[in-house]
C-alpha cells in the first residue's frame, strides 16, 4: 500500500517535478515538422483576429525551436490595417498559394474552403480555432474551442508551453481579442476576459485606452469610403461548403452615412457582378434601428438562394432583402440556418 501522502499528492507531485510546459512541448516536438519552414496562415479575406492568431502562433512554435513564420492569405481588410499602423505591428507577407506537400498550420478557421488555395495538398501540422465545425479532419494538434477569439487559444497556449510573451506578441494578441470580441461585447467568455487582462496589465494600457483603440478599429471595419462596390462586399466574406453547396456569405455594417436602401442596392450591386450562377451568395447587412436596436438585413442573389432566403426568413421586404428582427451572427446564427434549409 502506497503511504496515503504520496497517494494525494502524486499527481501534482509528477506536474511539479517535470519543467514547466514539458507536457506541452513533447506534443509539439512530436509533430512531423521536416525541415523546411513552416507556414502558419489565418484564414482568407485576413481579419486582425486571422492576422494576430498567426504571427502570435508562428512566433510561439519558434521559441519552441520549430521554423515557422507567419503568412496572409490575401489581402487584409481595413480594420487590419488600420490596428497594425496605429499599434506598429508588420504585417506578414502576402503568399496566396501553398505547394503540396509543404506544411502549413491554421489558425482561425477549419474549413477548407476559407483556406490558403492548396491546403488541401499540404501538411497540416495544427489547428487553432475557435469555430468549431470545419471540414478539415486527420490533423495531429487541433485546439477548437468555441470562445470569443483564435487569439485568446493562442494566448493560452503560450501558457500551456511556459514561455513569456514578448511585448510585440502581446500587442497583436490584444488587437486580435478586442477585434473579434468587439472589445468583450460579442461573443467573448471568460477566457476572453481574462486574457485581454492579462495583455493590457502587461502592455500598460487603461480600460480607456482599451475602449478608445475598439472604437478606431469598429471605425475602420464600418468605413467604406474610396472602395469600390465589389471591394466593400468582400471586405469581409466567408466561403463555405454546406450541404455539399458552394455559398459566400458577406458581412457588413449600415452606419448611416447613405440612405440604408442606397447602401443595400450597393451590396446587391455587388453580388450580381461577383455571381458565378453556381455559388449561392448572401450578404448580412447590420442596422441600428431608431428605436437603437440593431437588426440584420439578409441579401441573396439567384433563384436557388432566394428559396433558401425565404425557407429561412420569410417574405423579402424587397427585391433581394429579407430582414430578421434580431441581429444575427454569422457564423453562429446565419450559417446554421442557410445549412438547415439547404439540406
Ligand atoms: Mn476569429
Amino acid at each position: 500500500m502506497k503511504p496515503i501522502i504520496a497517494v494525494l499528492l502524486g499527481s501534482s507531485l509528477l506536474f511539479s517535478c517535470a519543467e514547466p510546459g514539458s507536457e506541452f512541448r513533447s506534443k509539439i516536438d512530436a509533430l512531423d515538422w521536416g525541415s523546411d519552414t513552416c507556414l502558419v496562415y489565418g484564414h482568407k479575406v485576413p481579419d486582425v483576429d486571422a492576422v494576430a492568431s498567426s504571427i502570435a502562433l508562428s512566433r510561439l512554435m519558434c521559441s519552441l525551436g520549430h521554423e515557422c513564420e507567419p503568412r496572409l492569405a490575401g489581402p487584409v481588410n481595413r480594420e487590419t490595417k488600420f490596428v497594425s499602423g496605429r499599434l506598429g505591428f508588420s504585417l506578414p507577407v502576402v503568399q496566396e498559394k501553398v505547394l503540396p506537400g509543404s506544411r502549413i498550420i491554421l489558425t482561425d478557421h477549419s474549413e477548407y474552403a476559407q483556406s490558403v488555395d492548396g491546403a488541401q495538398d499540404a501538411k497540416i501540422l495544427q489547428i487553432v480555432d475557435h469555430h468549431p465545425g470545419g471540414d478539415i479532419d486527420g490533423v495531429p494538434f487541433v485546439v477548437c474551442e468555441k470562445i470569443g477569439a483564435a487569439s485568446t487559444l493562442v494566448w493560452e497556449l503560450f501558457g500551456s508551453a511556459g514561455v513569456e510573451l514578448d511585448k510585440t506578441t502581446a500587442t497583436v494578441l490584444l488587437a486580435g481579442i478586442l477585434s473579434d470580441t468587439h472589445f468583450l461585447t460579442k461573443n467573448a467568455t471568460q477566457r476572453d476576459s481574462t486574457a485581454l487582462s492579462a495583455l493590457a496589465l502587461q502592455l500598460d494600457m487603461s480600460a480607456e485606452q482599451l475602449a478608445e483603440l475598439s472604437k478606431g478599429m469598429a471605425e475602420a471595419d464600418s468605413d467604406y469610403s474610396g472602395m469600390s462596390d465589389t471591394e466593400m462586399f468582400l471586405d469581409d466574406v466567408r466561403d463555405y461548403k454546406l450541404s455539399g453547396c458552394q455559398v459566400r456569405v458577406g458581412s457588413l455594417d449600415w452606419v448611416g452615412r447613405e440612405p440604408l436602401d442606397a447602401f443595400l442596392d450597393r451590396v446587391l450591386g455587388a453580388m450580381h457582378a461577383l455571381y458565378d450562377g453556381k455559388t449561392l451568395y448572401f450578404a448580412k447587412v447590420d442596422a441600428r434601428e431608431q428605436d437603437g436596436s440593431t437588426v440584420s438585413y439578409v441579401l441573396y442573389c439567384g433563384a436557388d438562394a432566394e428559396k433558401v432566403a425565404r425557407a429561412c426568413f420569410g417574405e423579402p421586404v424587397r427585391d433581394g432583402v429579407c430582414r430578421s428582427p434580431r441581429k444575427l451572427n454569422r457564423k453562429y446564427d446565419l450559417v446554421p440556418m442557410l445549412t438547415k434549409a439547404l439540406e
